[in-house]
């Protein structure tokens, strides 16, 4: 790991006016019908805050790494060191880049999708060549964990904890599937840019996006935020753990405000020599699919090494300490 850039916090704060009230209460997270990960579903607390309606697009970021000259983890080189099984090209910066399959490939195989792209990064979001030119409303890619920390850093504001995510993510419903209540696609209308069709070579783009979709292009959840299904997945505080923790056995017990569990326990245990924690990630992306990944789910959670910068991972922030409506 290269250790981050100090960052000054921006002079004025944002006005707000892309950000809603989450109203904070107890809700019930997790799910005990999908991935076992999301298990056990138990009870937990959180606080109002505001969010950002919409992730951080390529334009918030451009403002961001112009006031600071802040590099991305994806445009620094990589120390050997941290990647003893990495061959040299690896070791170039750059960053994954999805490449959709010709036909049908073996699922269990994320190399016959995901490609090492050196050079590409979050201007150049399919590599040398590609630029972001007409997809400044689109939601910044490419960024590392420490790079959504640093932007939110200098925004004032913070990303959001897993819990305060998935509260923000119903919307006010209970125990909804999806942020907008149990139907997939009520009335046939697509509700989030996801993948229809066979992941990871045919899509049939009936939500009209084969990459990401500019910010608010589908209808928000019950407390105005845009996409908090599909389009990317998006970063939070949180280590990750395999499973959740058991519900409290009363009222009095259940936990307010978690952070995640411990950095140990965020590891990779397939991966003895890879010793690059992972944080979770939220909301799905446009590559998830039911052929592959049903995760545009409020409960739906996947960990993500904190270098990782892909082409389906962005963010947006949480203000914690403006003042209530
Ligand atoms: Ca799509």
């Amino acid at each position: 790991m290269i250790s981050g850039i100090a960052v000054v916090p921006r002079p004025e704060r944002s006005s707000g006016a892309d950000e809603v009230w989450i109203p904070g209460g107890t809700f019930v997270m997790g799910s005990d019908r999908h991935y076992p990960e999301e298990a056990p579903t138990h009870r937990v607390t959180v606080d109002g805050f505001w969010m950002d309606a919409h992730t951080v697009t390529n334009a918030d970021y451009a403002a961001f790494v112009a006031a600071t000259g802040y590099v991305t983890v994806a445009e620094r080189p990589l120390d050997p060191r941290d990647y003893p099984d990495a061959v040299p090209e690896l070791l170039k910066p750059g960053a994954l880049v999805f490449r959709k399959a010709s036909g049908p490939v073996d699922k269990r195989d994320l190399k016959n999708w995901w490609r090492y792209v050196p050079g590409a990064d979050w201007r150049h979001p399919l590599g040398p060549g590609s630029g972001i030119e007409n997809l400044e409303n689109h939601p910044v890619v490419h960024v590392a964990y420490e790079d959504a920390e640093a932007y939110a850093a200098w925004a004032g504001k913070a990303l959001p904890t897993e819990a305060e995510w998935e509260f923000a993510a119903r919307g006010g419903l209970e125990g909804a599937t999806y942020c907008w209540g149990e139907e997939f696609e009520p009335g046939g209308k697509p509700m989030a840019n996801t993948w229809q069709g066979e992941f990871p070579w045919q899509n049939l783009l009936k939500d009209g996006f084969e990459r990401t979709a500019p910010v608010g292009s589908f209808p928000p959840n019950g407390y105005g935020l845009f996409d908090m299904a599909g389009n990317v997945w998006e970063w939070t505080s949180d280590w990750f753990a395999a499973r959740h923790s058991a519900d409290a056995a009363k009222a009095c017990c259940v936990p307010k405000n978690p952070r995640g569990g411990p950095i140990e326990g965020s590891y990779e245990p397939r991966q003895p020599n890879v010793r690059i924690p992972r944080k979770v990630v939220k909301g799905g992306s446009f590559l998830c699919s039911p052929s592959y990944c049903m995760r545009y789910r409020p409960a739906a959670r996947q960990p993500q090494m904190i270098d990782s910068a892909m082409s389906h991972i962005g963010f947006r922030c949480i203000d914690r300490n403006r003042r209530a409506p």
